[in-house]
């Protein structure tokens, strides 16, 4: 009872940020990513009838939270399949954890695949989305790989809370440029931050209340390949994002003065007739999105900010997959 399995992070060009059920991480609006190909999760599962408690290890540590939410939804995989038995989970990232890289949307669509795999569930890749879903829900969105989107669903069980494939990475090649301009851990979690935006942001019903609009529009613009109208929505959604939790109390800020510079460097080449946008997620790292052959030039203007202090490259890549043991 043994897999490995593989998956990348993503990043949201149409950002999920807010719940409408926390039991069941269930998102009060969908969201529209795209999914890497540098950046990688590899997670082993194997289900040992010695051991008395799951054994999780990420990146070489023990963590109890991160083992308490790697069981949680190890447990919805035990009861599909009818079974007690508790697993030694090992996952590593060749990436830079808890950063703003999304090493959670990573790391949770490679355990969904890994442990379907090892129990020989054969679950298709919409019943790994939601399983995903409960650990964090950007990795609903990993189990697929190029452009994604991920619905809201409006079912109190969540069963359509899931993300669908939208367009294949080859049909629309993008590469994204990643400014690293901290290599701290973020201040304030993922769902920490959500809920203080939900109970304390004057701005959160107005944000929340604009994402299907700009659903619209990234889908379209993804489907007749308009990088212009991508560029222009998703920054929105992005600086929305952003606008919104800077109206908490207190005021979540994610961004560094580097973030900024960053972006004003984007926002020049932009001017510039460079095929790029911006987009920032849940930590200080700025990633750049653009045409492939501007890719270089990009990342040689943003190598050049002060503060940066390292610039990856990705391509588009695949969903998560089994490596090792049954698919
Ligand atoms: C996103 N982020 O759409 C947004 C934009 C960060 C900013 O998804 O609570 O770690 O585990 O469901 O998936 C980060 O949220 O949150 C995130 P949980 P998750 O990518």
């Amino acid at each position: 009872m043994y897999a490995a399995a593989e998956a990348q992070p993503n990043v949201a060009l149409i950002k999920y940020w807010g719940k409408r059920n926390d039991a069941l991480n269930l998102p009060a609006a969908g969201s529209l990513s795209i999914t890497l190909d540098a950046l990688h999760t590899q997670t082993t599962v194997h289900f040992d009838a010695t051991l008395a408690d799951d054994d999780v290890v990420v990146n070489g540590k023990r963590d109890p939270d991160q083992a308490r939410r790697v069981g949680a939804v190890l447990d919805l995989l035990r009861a599909r399949a009818g079974i007690a038995t508790r697993a030694r989970v090992r996952s590593t990232n060749d990436f830079p954890t808890s950063a703003g890289l999304a090493s959670s949307a990573s790391g949770f669509a490679a355990l969904a695949a890994a442990a379907n795999g090892a129990l020989g569930l054969g679950l298709d890749a919409r019943e790994l989305s939601i399983l995903a879903r409960r650990g964090s829900g950007s990795a609903a969105r990993s189990i697929f790989g190029g452009y994604v989107e991920m619905a809201a669903g409006t079912r109190d069980d969540g069963e359509d809370a899931f993300a669908s494939p939208l367009l294949d990475a080859s049909t629309w090649p993008l590469t994204v440029v990643i400014a690293i301009t901290s290599h701290a851990p973020k201040a304030i979690g993922s769902r920490a931050g959500m809920r203080a935006s939900q109970r304390t942001s004057r701005y959160y019903g107005d944000w929340i209340a604009s994402v299907p609009n700009d659903l619209a529009i990234a889908r379209a613009a993804i489907a007749a390949r308009d990088f212009e109208q991508l560029a222009a929505v998703s920054e929105a959604s992005c600086l929305a994002m952003h606008a919104m939790m800077l109206a908490a109390h207190p005021a979540i800020i994610y961004w560094n003065g580097t973030t900024l510079d960053c972006i004003q460097r984007i926002r020049a080449l932009q001017a510039d007739g460079v095929n790029v946008f911006f987009t920032v997620d849940a930590g200080p790292q700025v990633k750049a999105v653009c045409l492939p052959d501007a890719a270089a030039h990009v990342a040689d203007a943003l190598r050049e900010v002060a503060g940066v202090e390292d610039v990856l490259l990705s391509g588009l890549g695949d969903g998560a997959r089994v490596l090792e043991g049954r698919a």
